[in-house]
């Protein structure tokens, strides 16, 4: 046998995260973090071994089985391994109830742990989210009998009474715009509440309960007149037969996560609160599930970035290791730096997501969270698109080819940019986070606050030029609304920039005193990248390039 290249190793997903533990030894409170920790290691040796595994064995999907043999519907899911192994995994581990205890640290203590297990969850991360958003939107709605009746179930800790909830928005003819919906909520004779209609994306049909958007019989058209609702999918061990699932999608990537075409035939619900202002209602779960994206999309990076690291130590070209050569040393060092930004940047999100719930947030936080959700979310999903491709590109050949379980990596990504708002559904929320609260003059505010511990003149410099210039571009005296909608992506780029960089420089400060000058190297590097995205708005001629 001739030459044999070894295969990239995965580094411990949370004693080698070196960002990770940085950013924990910075705000977490000492006495709280040996149990962290714990769960941490549980969770990143679970994901050693879901690497190793995944090396050895060929990739698994869920299967539908419809009918039984004697012509009896049963709508039956056999899920992967790791799906499988999920619920007595993420209870034990109290990924769900850490995030609902009552401190200010706890959303830190949820999205450590979703970081550390998402890439070996195989997705099952997702019905994760739609869990947490569920319960996150239930305690806002202060409907009693429905907390008293699912939160106990969707924040277990114990397997067998655990209970995931899927989130019913998207319909064929709705999409993102969620003001389509064509399911309907009718009243039977008895009062009981019940849906019809055909939900086209539904993540987690293997779930206990949902929430779900539906018009109320004889409500009028758009967004303001859907209600929504609480359902429970199964009869004991049973599915309900008013659940019925059609198929199951053929996607892109995220092969394990079985997501369906779904059927709701009379199936019994209970309204969350008024029967109007749905959407409003269920934004609570959406900012919570966006945040669970931002996070998991990070995971993404550390992970594509993680192996094409550790390949670029063991592979000899040109006479020597890949990370000797100048260019390619390069390319990683400039993945790294973005990288940093966007977990910097989620990871706040995620603090200052506690602190808003704990009501120890700012006003300026609180406006800020509301902006920052949507940057977030679309930067890092975006971000991860492109730096999975970057990674699978270090591998050369290696990178296109199935079993090396590197494609999957790219396939999953894409997913971060489209499910839960597009990218452009993410600027323009943007846009309409910017409109109220003030809350441009409030992430400046809490900008300034980042970069008051940072003590970095220039970095201040850069990020307070760019941010005057994003505030000039969006003016309402002199921006129209299409200019505004045409440069959405441009000034949501450009202000997440801005905000990552403050973030770096924070940490870099806090490192550096501690003799740690790689962040300081990521925020150079970040910087030199340069902050201003704004878009050339010239409406005349996106419609001749459009001809
Ligand atoms: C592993 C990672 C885990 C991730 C989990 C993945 C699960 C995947 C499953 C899915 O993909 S589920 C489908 C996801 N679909 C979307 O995210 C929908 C995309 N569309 C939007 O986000 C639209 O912006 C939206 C439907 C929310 C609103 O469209 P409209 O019809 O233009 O609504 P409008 O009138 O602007 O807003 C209605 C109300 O909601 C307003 O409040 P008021 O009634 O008080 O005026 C808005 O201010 C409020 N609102 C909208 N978005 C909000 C919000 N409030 C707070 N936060 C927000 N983000």
């Amino acid at each position: 046998m001739g030459f044999l290249q070894d295969a990239p190793q995965l580094a411990h997903p949370h004693r080698n995260d070196r960002l990770l533990t940085a950013l924990l030894d910075r705000i977490f409170p000492s006495k709280r973090r040996a149990a962290l920790d714990a769960d941490l290691d549980a969770l990143g040796d679970y994901a050693q071994m879901a690497f190793e595994r995944s090396a050895r064995s060929a990739r698994q999907k869920p299967v539908l089985t419809q009918w039984d043999a004697w012509g009896r519907r049963v709508d039956r899911i056999e899920l992967t391994r790791a799906w499988t192994e999920g619920p007595q995994l993420t209870t034990r581990h109290a990924i769900l109830a850490a995030g609902h205890e009552q401190h200010e640290h706890a959303r830190l203590e949820e999205f450590a742990r979703v970081y550390v297990y998402h890439i070996a969850s195989e997705f099952y991360t997702c019905p994760l989210a739609m869990t947490d958003g569920a319960a996150t939107a239930l305690k806002t709605s202060g409907n009693k009998a429905l907390i008293e009746r699912a939160l106990p179930h969707l924040l277990s800790r114990d397997a067998s009474q655990f209970w995931l909830s899927g989130q019913w928005m998207t319909e064929n003819a709705g999409g993102s715009d969620v003001g389509n919906t064509e399911t309907v909520a009718a009243q039977d004779a008895a009062g009981q509440w019940r849906l019809y209609g055909r939900k086209w994306f539904s993540s987690a049909v293997v779930g206990e309960a949902a929430l779900a958007l539906a018009r109320p019989e004889g409500a009028g058209s758009g967004t303001a007149a859907l209600a929504l609702f609480y359902v429970e999918t199964m009869n004991g061990a049973e599915r309900k037969p008013e659940l019925i699932i059609d198929r199951l999608k053929d996607k892109l990537g995220t092969h394990e996560l079985p997501t369906a075409e779904i059927h709701l035939d009379g199936l019994p619900a209970w309204p969350l609160g008024e029967l109007a202002h749905g959407v409003r209602q269920v934004a609570p779960m959406l900012n919570v599930t966006r945040t669970w994206n931002a996070i998991c999309a990070v995971a993404s990076m550390a992970r594509a970035i993680a192996l094409a690291r550790d390949y670029a130590a063991r592979r000899q070209a040109f006479g020597r290791r890949l990370i000797e050569q100048p260019l390619h040393a390069q390319t990683l060092a400039d993945m790294q730096a973005e990288f940093e930004g966007a977990f910097a940047l989620a990871f706040e999100v995620a603090y200052l997501l506690g602190r808003v719930e704990q009501k120890v947030a700012t006003l300026q936080e609180t406006a800020s969270l509301r902006l920052l959700t949507p940057l977030a979310k679309l930067w890092t999903g975006k971000m991860a698109v492109s730096l999975c491709s970057e990674a699978l590109e270090c591998f050369g050949g290696a990178g296109y080819i199935e079993d090396t379980g590197l494609p999957q990596l790219l396939r999953d990504a894409q997913v971060y940019a489209i499910w839960e708002g597009t990218t452009n559904v993410l600027s323009l929320d943007s846009l309409r986070a910017l409109a109220g609260n003030n809350s441009l003059a409030a992430l400046r505010k809490v900008i300034a606050g980042w970069l008051g511990e940072a003590h970095n003149a220039q970095a201040s410099f850069a990020i307070h030029a760019a941010l005057d210039a994003a505030a000039t571009h969006m003016d309402p005296q002199k921006t129209e609304r299409n200019a505004l909608e045409a440069g959405a992506r441009g000034i949501a780029t450009t202000l997440v920039r801005c905000a990552a960089a403050a973030l770096l420089a924070r940490q870099a400060a806090w490192s550096s005193s501690r003799g740690d000058e790689r962040p300081a190297a990521a925020l150079r590097r970040f910087l030199g990248h340069g902050l201003l995205r704004l878009s050339d708005i010239h409406g005349e001629d996106t419609r001749l390039l459009l001809e």
